[in-house]
């Protein structure tokens, strides 16, 4: 049974349960084309967290910003494009909290190691932010922060598990999230880590 977690934000726990091996195996295709690597904010720091991408559009970051760019900076080649079965699961969690055409151009997928976090930050680098975003947890455990609009906001502690959807919709899309430092584990899908895709409409 869907969550409300906030004002327009829905977690369907347990959603992609079913079709956990099909995203894995599509991951794997993504990530053998566009392998996972480290980025650098524009302040200079390395994320813990590796990242790729696919479809259209994928979001990177260096010294120079956020953004979103049609190639890959690492192979100067276009991003993957998304699997069917990626694309499937996000347009259906986001029919099923009420956004009918939801269209995603660009999939981000976040590979954690155990020590691996993401500090409180808003996604700010889409245009349309009445667009959803649909984010589908795979593989060990992690407590997700939810926010509110301003960084002081106390977040609440949400845990996520593999197969968990959230869709984020209304005024908590442009709410500050993050989450806590992966603790060590072995899951029998992904081994010692978890692996987030964030699906979106950048443009
Ligand atoms: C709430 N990723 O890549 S996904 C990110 O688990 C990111 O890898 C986290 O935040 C991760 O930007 C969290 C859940 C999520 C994604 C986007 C949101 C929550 C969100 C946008 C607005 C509010
Ligand atoms: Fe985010």
């Amino acid at each position: 049974t869907p969550l409300p977690i906030g004002d327009g934000a829905l977690l369907l726990r347990g959603f992609a349960l079913g079709v956990d091996d099909a995203l894995l195996e599509a991951v794997d295709a993504v990530s053998a084309e566009a392998p996972a690597r480290r980025l650098c904010t524009p302040g200079g720091h390395r994320m813990s967290v590796e990242t790729t991408s696919c479809g259209r559009w994928g979001w990177v970051s260096d010294a120079a910003g956020y953004r979103y760019a049609e190639c890959d900076p690492v192979s100067g080649r276009a991003w993957p494009a998304m699997p069917e079965p990626l694309r499937r699961i996000a347009v259906a969690a986001a029919a099923r909290a009420g956004h009918a055409h939801f269209d995603p151009d660009t999939c981000l997928i976040n590979r954690y190691a155990p020590g691996a976090r993401m500090g409180l930050h808003q996604d700010r680098n889409e245009h349309d932010f009445s667009q959803p975003i649909v984010s589908v947890s795979l593989g060990l455990p992690i407590v997700f922060q939810f926010g509110g609009l301003q960084r002081s906001d106390r977040p609440q502690r949400v845990p996520l598990a593999h197969g968990d959807v959230l869709v984020w919709g209304g005024p908590t899309r442009l709410a500050f999230h993050g989450v806590l430092t992966l603790k060590a584990g072995i899951h029998p899908l992904t081994g010692a880590s978890r692996i987030n895709l964030t699906f979106r409409r950048a443009r």
